[in-house]
């Protein structure tokens, strides 16, 4: 070959080699931006790399000198399972703080997450804003997370539990507003949920549920108020040791608390208005429900369960006040059952009801004061003292307070110790 041609060769072969790296590091960028446009890359915190992070505005992960991660604008995109911030193994003391995490696009319908908590302990999440997100906090495999002081607006779930148990999580003072479930842990698999899960002092509005968990225990939810919710209100499955209590609730379209195969549960000092249901007891044992104040159309509903105890609530313009199928030693004492088309209907439909016992209760101004169409129950104490019937017609002719004939509820069922005045119930002189 000649020189000149291996010379205008080798231009060539430049040339050519040159235009392919071009046109490749062309593709490559071209796809970087298209992956860019198509979705947002998470922030990633993780605890090991915390000490030397740009993210941490101060702290050295101490209880008194947490790390802080602070004022961070978090818009989130793309496609399926796209996450803002992912914090995973985080062992020291952090605090993320007044940030605000949101989808770009007006709604979660992609599946667009704000922070997911993975493996991590000691994290607070405070005074950040949640917006149309399909969940705005999920959590895996965590213990002691303290969430307070947060917004969630149009989330899907406010707060997810994922996958596997989380421990000790406390959430607190937080707003939840719109969307579907604000306080979630559940899923096909079991185990997911929370030892240790407090839910206290919360708002929820304009949602479907407040609080939908499986496979808890040791749940506190205290002084939530709840507005404006389509489904059930405060919903327990799988779950055991909780204490529901003083909670408040209007407005409310179906259940205020519902509980299916769950034990040892106090319901107490709640206040619900409107709504179809009160408290929903299905196939659980071992639950308190006392000194709520209900108005809906069914105050309580027990079904196949055992070892319910209502004790000093006040029923109030009910179709049904209280409402027990199928289910076994219960008793109703001290309660204010008032102002509905039936007090107390028991029925058996399947299983037996029995060990229903009803004593010291006030029937006040109810259609049809009780109903029963079950097995052996007692409607008195059995020893003297049965329940105020306003529409008892008997007389008490030795003045001993007690009526001298039994006020009958059907052929086989009676009070046999009316009482002549209205039952002193607890905190009344
Ligand atoms: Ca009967
Ligand atoms: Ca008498």
């Amino acid at each position: 070959m000649e020189e000149s041609k291996k010379w205008r060769l080798a231009v060539v072969v430049v040339a050519v080699v040159g235009m392919v790296v071009f046109a490749a590091v062309g593709y490559v960028l071209s796809r970087e931006d298209d992956e860019e446009a198509q979705e947002s890359t998470p922030i990633s915190i993780v605890g090991s790399e915390l000490a030397t992070s740009s993210l941490v505005d101060h702290g050295s992960g101490t209880p008194s000198d947490p790390y802080v991660i602070t004022e961070l604008d978090v818009p989130i995109w793309g496609g399926y399972n796209v996450y803002g911030i992912v914090v995973s193994d985080v062992e020291d003391y952090l605090v993320l703080s007044g940030s605000l995490i949101h989808s770009t696009v007006d709604e979660y319908g992609p599946i667009l997450k704000g922070i997911r908590l993975y493996n991590s302990s000691k994290v607070t999440i405070l005074d950040c804003t949640f917006e149309d997100l399909s969940a705005g906090i999920e959590i895996e495999s965590c213990e002691n997370i303290n969430i307070s002081n947060n917004h969630f607006v149009d989330c899907f779930n406010g707060i997810n539990f994922n996958l596997y148990h989380s421990d000790d999580v406390s959430i607190y003072d937080n707003s939840f507003d719109g969307g579907g479930y604000g306080v979630v842990a559940s899923g096909w698999e079991d185990g997911i949920g929370c030892h240790q899960l407090s839910v206290i002092d919360n708002g929820f509005a304009r949602g479907a549920h407040a609080l939908w968990v499986d496979d808890s225990d040791v749940v506190t939810i205290a002084n939530n108020v709840v507005g404006h919710t389509e489904g059930t209100v405060f919903y327990l499955s799988y779950c055991s040791e909780a204490a529901v209590e003083a909670n408040t609730i209007w407005d409310a379209n179906a259940a205020a608390f519902s509980l299916f195969e769950a034990s040892k549960v106090a319901i107490r000092d709640n206040h619900v208005n409107a709504g179809n249901l009160g408290v929903v007891i299905v196939q659980s044992s071992s639950v308190n429900v006392s000194d709520n104040d209900i108005q809906t159309s069914t105050g309580m509903s027990i079904r196949n369960s055992i070892s319910v105890d209502l004790y000093h609530n006040f029923v109030s313009e009910a179709t049904t006040g209280v409402w027990i199928a199928d289910s076994k030693w219960v008793n109703i004492t001290y309660c204010d059952i008032s102002t509905s088309f039936v007090g107390i209907q028991l029925l058996s439909s399947g299983n037996d009801t029995t060990g229903v016992i009803v004593h010291h209760n006030n029937f006040m101004d109810d259609d049809i004061s009780a109903i029963d169409n079950s097995d052996v129950n007692k409607w008195d104490d059995g020893v003297g003292a049965g329940n105020f019937w306003n529409d008892y017609t008997g007389v008490d002719g030795n003045s001993d307070g007690i009526g001298d004939t039994p006020r009958e509820i059907d052929d086989d069922s009676a009070d046999r110790y009316p009482l002549m005045t209205p039952a002193l119930l607890p905190g009344e002189d």
